[in-house]
């Protein structure tokens, strides 16, 4: 009969956000704004006792959680996994995203940025990026090598990998009683989302998760939704940012 609440947030916004660029692995920094929200999530959970944070090996995630923590004044075990990064965004890291849509058809684009299973055309060498990308010293800190580094993902190839550390690590962690954050990115959480709630593919493609606002489930003893997902924040103010991140966005911001 044990019941769990586990809260789960998408990272504070990011340069790359701000700007309006795919950024999927490449290790873009929490921008100004991004830090405040970070600020404003550790002020909403100041309550939550967590004994256990986890987060990816992307700095806008772990920069956000350590906002948190310094925010909270609590010293918290944080658990770093390649396991919730963002997809991989291939070809795409780095292009403004209105541009992209300009180039290929909106359409395109947004089946690139939410369809179930398309991938995004492949990340090659000669990517600019790709060296930046590869040599990351927090992923080879982390055993992540370049040959373990996919070269594009959809939500489908992102999900094979976070359901099973959902399902091996966090989750037998949360049955123990042991109360978990999640710090993660928009692409990783809506994976997880998607499982938790049992969407359809159809579903999860609207479904648009905001930065920096918190959600919270309570789980049943299986895991499953006693009560879905509930943000820490008014409709109102819900709906606004979740256009912002629905929508293709501007050229130059
Ligand atoms: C965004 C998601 O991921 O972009 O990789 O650009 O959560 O790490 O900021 P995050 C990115 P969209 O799929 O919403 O375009």
């Amino acid at each position: 009969s044990a019941q769990h609440t586990v809260v789960f947030v998408r990272h504070g916004e990011s340069e790359w956000n701000r700007r309006n660029i795919f950024c999927g692995w490449y290790d873009a920094d929490l921008s100004e704004e991004g830090v405040e929200q970070a600020v404003k999530i550790g002020e909403q959970l100041k309550d939550f006792d967590f004994d256990i944070i986890y987060t990816s090996l992307l700095r806008r995630a772990y920069d956000s959680v350590e906002m948190v923590l310094k925010t909270m004044g609590k010293t918290i075990t944080v658990i770093k996994a390649w396991q919730l990064n963002e997809r991989h965004y291939g070809a795409l890291t780095g292009l403004n995203k209105a541009e992209t849509a300009e180039k290929y058809g909106l359409e395109k684009v947004q089946i690139w940025r939410r369809s179930y299973d398309v991938l995004p055309p492949p990340m090659e060498k000669d990517h600019h990026l790709y060296n930046a990308i590869v040599n990351n010293p927090v992923f080879l800190q982390h055993g992540i090598e370049e040959k373990d580094i996919p070269k594009t993902e959809s939500l489908k190839t992102t999900l094979s990998r976070v359901l099973p550390y959902w399902e091996n690590v966090i989750g037998p962690v949360i049955k123990e009683g042991k109360r978990v954050l999640i710090i993660a990115h928009g692409t990783s959480l809506r994976g997880l989302v998607k499982h938790i709630d049992s969407l359809s593919e159809e579903e999860i493609m609207k479904l648009n998760l905001p930065t920096g606002i918190p959600f919270s489930y309570t789980l049943d003893k299986n895991l499953k939704p006693v009560t879905s997902r509930k943000f820490f924040c008014d409709d109102e103010t819900l709906k606004r940012e979740v256009e912002k991140v629905a929508g293709i966005g501007t050229k130059e911001q």
